[in-house]
């Protein structure tokens, strides 16, 4: 199997393989800059772009916003990761790649405090899939239908294989493409789950990943803490519409009760969404000074993107988020519910 049977290997996906590929060979530097709070899919889509670039002679650097979550440290090439803003002395402008690779996000703001390492950069391109994005000019490939950014970094690599005449795709990149895939698709149990998905994930397993190892740690694997705030929290969910809305406020008081860090609360969207009536789970996590970020996790045609949109955010179809400013859980929780009342009663 090669790049070019795959859909989706359009051709602004290959003229971004020519750009990353002439560059990297002659010995560039590249940024990578996934979203804020890196999940799976932008971590490991980002260290598997990381390790092609330098297998062609580039000078890759993956800059995160915040230290990589535990579950995703045992990606390969973690160890590398730089996190912030990079400080140089004197200069503050001088600090500029030749090019930088905006990932699994379509917007500078989702970049933090690391946007000027994308604007600043001699060449700038996006690789996404979320239904939100919308940077559509110069260099970019987003494609909705993808699960995972890791399965466009996967046509991306087949088309550099095509264009080098060289073999690229490496165990390392394997595993990191693979963990980006499991997480954006909980396992291959998602709706975005596709043949595309199986195909890729069928090809990386001829790479000799332990698919029993992976998915443990990447999905099953927890702390006592988070496993300690699930059952705090699952005691104060709150149900609306009839069982079709589940609303769950975290609180800043439950972490520090349960020793929990904003990590732990992934997952408890999907677990309230499990629920059988619920067609909508909102999950509110208190930040500091009146902030309130919110996940969304839907199913049976409720839209998450759409509704964060409402709010300011994004996302995909059935997993989207947003945040508020001055207000607090309890407003938050309010207005939610109605809100999401209203939405269910237009659909
Ligand atoms: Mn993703």
């Amino acid at each position: 199997m090669t790049g070019t049977d795959l859909p989706g290997s359009d051709l602004s996906l290959i003229a971004i393989a020519r750009t990353i590929g002439r560059l990297a060979r002659s010995g560039g530097s590249v940024d990578i800059l996934p979203h804020v709070r890196a999940d799976g899919d932008a971590a490991g889509s980002s260290l598997a772009l990381a390790h092609v670039v330098s297998s062609l002679g580039g000078h890759p650097r993956v800059v995160l916003e915040e230290s990589l979550d535990w579950t995703l440290a045992s990606f390969p090439g973690a160890d590398s990761i730089l996190v912030g803003m990079p400080r140089t002395e004197g200069e503050e402008n001088s600090d500029h790649a030749d090019a930088a690779i905006m990932l699994d996000c379509g917007e500078t703001t989702r970049l933090g405090s690391r946007a000027p390492l994308f604007t600043r950069a001699g060449v700038r391109i996006v690789l996404d899939h979320h239904l939100s994005s919308q940077h559509t000019e110069g260099l970019s490939h987003i494609d909705p239908s993808a699960a995972a950014v890791g399965e466009i970094i996967y046509r991306l690599v087949r088309l550099l294989e095509e264009e080098t005449g060289r073999a690229l795709l490496s165990h390392d990149m394997a595993v990191c493409m693979m963990g980006a895939i499991l997480t954006d698709t909980g396992g291959f149990r998602f709706s975005n789950t596709t043949r595309d998905t199986f195909e890729i994930a069928s090809d990386l397993m001829s790479y000799g990943l332990d698919i029993g190892e992976l998915s443990y740690g990447l999905l099953e694997s927890m702390t006592v803490e988070k496993y300690r705030l699930t059952g705090v929290a699952s005691s104060r969910a709150a149900f609306h519409h009839d069982g079709a809305i589940a609303i769950l406020g975290i609180t800043r008081q439950m972490l520090a009760d349960t020793g929990a860090d904003e990590n732990d609360t992934n997952g408890l969207a999907n677990m309230l969404r499990a629920i059988q009536p619920v067609r909508v789970a909102l999950v509110l996590k208190e930040g500091e000074d009146g902030t309130v970020r919110v996940n969304i996790r839907s199913k049976d045609g409720f839209n998450s993107a759409g509704f964060a949109a409402l709010f300011g955010g994004g996302g995909h179809a059935r997993a989207a988020g947003f945040h508020l400013d001055g207000t607090t859980m309890q407003d938050a929780t309010a207005m939610l519910a109605e809100k999401a009342g209203e939405w269910l009663d237009r659909a």
